[in-house]
């Protein structure tokens, strides 16, 4: 493959391999402004952001064949946006078909032109897949394309896919490459659709990670970032660690199972663009995924590249598993090494075959033995160097396989146990003691402090009922609605004992009931919630001494091998003056919420009897009149009295309230 050119040099290597006879003529562009969502999936912010990365991907594909080595977008106002390469120049010789008509017109102006779509020019091509720059042309109010090529410079105009005047020659030029300037149409995208800074930014980091030859530079006129933007307004992304930076940058802070990432070696790092890349952390506290790319192209929906990925992993997981002589490596399946896995592929094959209604899954048969073949031979090296965090994932791996099979255990069981007297939610994990005494449910906020209570209980003695996000305020709500609110209708149903005047103490299924929430103001609200729903509707499941609210901790102190946890700022600034006196260097770190923490941590600090605090919710029969007025005046019906107390009460909150 060429070296790739240093931007503007005069002198690199001229368009070879090109002639205007490889062009494939199909059809024009009629069709495509007749029906837009057939080339680009709709007229939608989605498609409108297709045409930058199809004009992108076309400048990288230059980078890629190794022609390129910068790349430049720039967004101006009025969604004008600009994309520069320093590759060979698209081709601008007579076409021989159209006698009066150059390459670069026809590649513009007709559907599916151009040599690549036939997979006889480049090696490995991006492209929406055949869709290409003339779609784009169809859809832009304008466009203006600029060529310097051979020493020359060219410049045409475009508008809505047809041409606005003749090629214009400018002369001899120092520079080479292509420059495309396009507005999308608003007769198309409408005047509400534009291009977003973060979107187009997002999309330039990416293509900057998965080919370490290319330098993207990325501007974006100062007026069109909100001000508080994380989206800089001039940036140059050029990652010579490739995807590792990537998944570096992405899980950044979090605990990951083994210190090392899991990608190519060393060696292979080194080749600027190696068919295939990737990099694997496996990260307990984070949701799970796969980015696949083929030849740049994002495969949202993966497809046969990412099989072969976990076939990889998995056999070589087995492998090492029967080579320790672990008799539970039998368990292991794909899902439970992908279950907490965060990864990125990328590959790059000729004529790639895509498939599904958006095109965004790959089907070439070959990506899947290549990959497989490619990661498990790094992944068997990688394991036999670093026998410790082989040893560590596999334990790991070998832990959610256990999971995995007691939650279908447990599923059977309680489809038993559903036919057999009550419903059980399906969203609860339920504990195996039939007989509630010495028994727990933890009311937890959200599925994924859901999943981690679930690995961190005691499963003979405590379940876990996750619910979603806000639950219905009871004491504001119409009567009626509790019947029909989905949350509160599982928690009914896990307790067993009834509402209202039904409540029944001896079918309470639990001794215990937990309410557990992030130790932050959403937590204390939707604990809140749950009180009131009690108050209101269980009163004497508080008072027979069976409600109770867990303290989870919000900081963590460690220094050393001594760790400690506080529930507040008070407490952290406590234990900075006792256990940890005198240390200067004492590491803080503040847990965002249950779901950050380690099952383990979880388990310690939060769930354990003899480690955990609870705080027992009482209601003096003293304090009941107060108490009544109180949640009337706080969650009931009338928003008046609820300002009236915050306007009374302002005075006593703390100024650092969480957001
Ligand atoms: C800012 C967008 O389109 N760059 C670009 C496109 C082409 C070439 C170079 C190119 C390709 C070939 C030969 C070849 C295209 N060529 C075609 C077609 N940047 C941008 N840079 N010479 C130049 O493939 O052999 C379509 S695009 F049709 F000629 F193949």
């Amino acid at each position: 493959m060429a070296k790739a050119p240093d931007l503007f040099d005069a002198a690199a290597p001229t368009s070879k391999g090109y002639t205007a006879k490889d062009i494939e003529v199909l059809e024009g562009l009629e069709p495509v402004r007749r029906r837009p969502g057939m080339y680009i999936g709709g007229t939608d912010s989605y498609a409108l952001h297709h045409l930058a990365a199809e004009i992108l991907d076309n400048a990288m594909d230059e980078a890629v064949a190794g022609y390129a080595n910068r790349i430049e977008i720039e967004l101006a106002p009025d969604d004008v946006l600009t994309i520069r390469d320093n590759g060979r120049g698209i081709p601008v010789d007579p076409h021989p078909k159209f006698k009066n008509r150059s390459a670069l017109e026809v590649i513009m102006t007709t559907l599916h032109a151009g040599g690549k779509f036939g997979g006889k020019v480049y090696d490995t091509s991006g492209g929406l897949h055949g869709v290409g720059a003339s779609v784009v042309n169809a859809l832009s109010e304008w466009m203006e394309v600029d060529v310097a090529r051979d020493r020359r410079g060219w410049k045409m105009r475009f508008a809505r896919g047809k041409p606005v005047g003749k090629l214009k020659e400018l002369g001899a030029v120092n520079r080479r490459g292509t420059i495309v300037s396009f507005k999308p149409d608003a007769q198309i995208f409408g005047n509400d659709t534009h291009f977003s800074p973060a979107t187009l930014y997002r999309m330039a980091r990416s293509k900057a990670y998965l080919y370490r030859g290319v330098e993207i530079r990325w501007s974006c006129d100062a007026s069109l970032l909100k001000a508080n933007s994380i989206t800089p307004a001039e940036d140059t992304l050029k990652f010579p660690g490739g995807l590792l930076d990537f998944l570096k940058s992405e899980i950044s802070g979090k605990e990951t199972v083994t210190r090392e990432f899991f990608g190519p070696s060393e060696e292979e790092r080194k080749k600027q663009r190696p068919q295939v890349e990737w990099a694997v952390a496996w990260v307990p506290m984070a949701d799970p995924f796969v980015h696949s790319y083929c030849n740049t192209i994002p495969t949202l929906q993966g497809g046969t590249h990412e099989q072969g990925f976990r076939n990889a992993l998995t056999k070589g997981l087995r492998a090492h598993g029967e080579r320790a002589n672990n008799r539970k490596t039998t368990l292991i399946a794909p899902d439970d090494v992908m279950a907490a896995a965060c990864a990125t592929l990328s590959i790059f094959i000729r004529e790639p075959e895509f498939q599904g209604q958006t095109k965004e899954k790959l089907s070439s048969p070959d990506a899947t033995r290549l990959v497989e073949n490619i990661v498990r031979d790094h992944f068997d090296h990688w394991l036999a160097q670093n026998p410790q965090e082989a040893d560590r994932l596999l334990a790991f791996v070998i832990d959610q396989a256990d999971e995995r099979l007691k939650r279908r255990q447990e599923r059977e069981v309680s489809r038993k146990a559903a036919t057999r007297k009550l419903r059980l939610p399906g969203k609860l994990a339920d504990c195996t003691r039939d007989a509630p005494g010495g028994t727990e449910i933890f009311l937890v906020e959200g599925d994924s402090a859901g999943g981690s209570a679930k690995q961190a209980r005691d499963r003979a003695t405590q379940a876990i009922l996750p619910l979603r996000g806000k639950i219905l305020n009871v004491a504001s709500a119409a009567t009626g609605k509790l019947e029909q609110n989905v949350e509160l209708a599982n928690l009914v149903q896990a307790l067993g004992c009834g509402t209202g005047t039904r409540y029944s103490d001896g079918d309470l299924r639990y001794e215990r009931v937990i309410i557990m929430t992030d130790a932050d103001v959403d937590g204390a609200h939707i604990a809140s919630l749950l009180l009131t729903f009690f108050y209101r509707e269980m009163p004497k499941l508080i008072s027979g001494g069976h409600l109770f609210l867990a303290m989870p901790p919000l900081y963590r102190l460690s220094h050393g091998g001594k760790t400690a946890y506080a529930r507040d700022e008070k407490h952290r600034d406590e234990l900075l003056k006792s256990i940890f006196k005198g240390i200067a260097k004492v590491e803080v770190s503040r847990f965002k919420g249950l779901g950050e923490m380690m099952p383990s941590q979880l388990k310690d600090t939060t769930m354990k009897p003899g480690t955990r605090t609870l705080i027992q919710v009482e209601i003096p029969e003293e304090a009941r009149k107060d108490t009544d007025n109180l949640v009337e005046r706080l969650m009931g019906k009338k928003p008046e009295l609820r300002f009236k107390f915050i306007q009374e009460n302002a005075q006593f909150a703390a100024a650092d309230v969480d957001v």
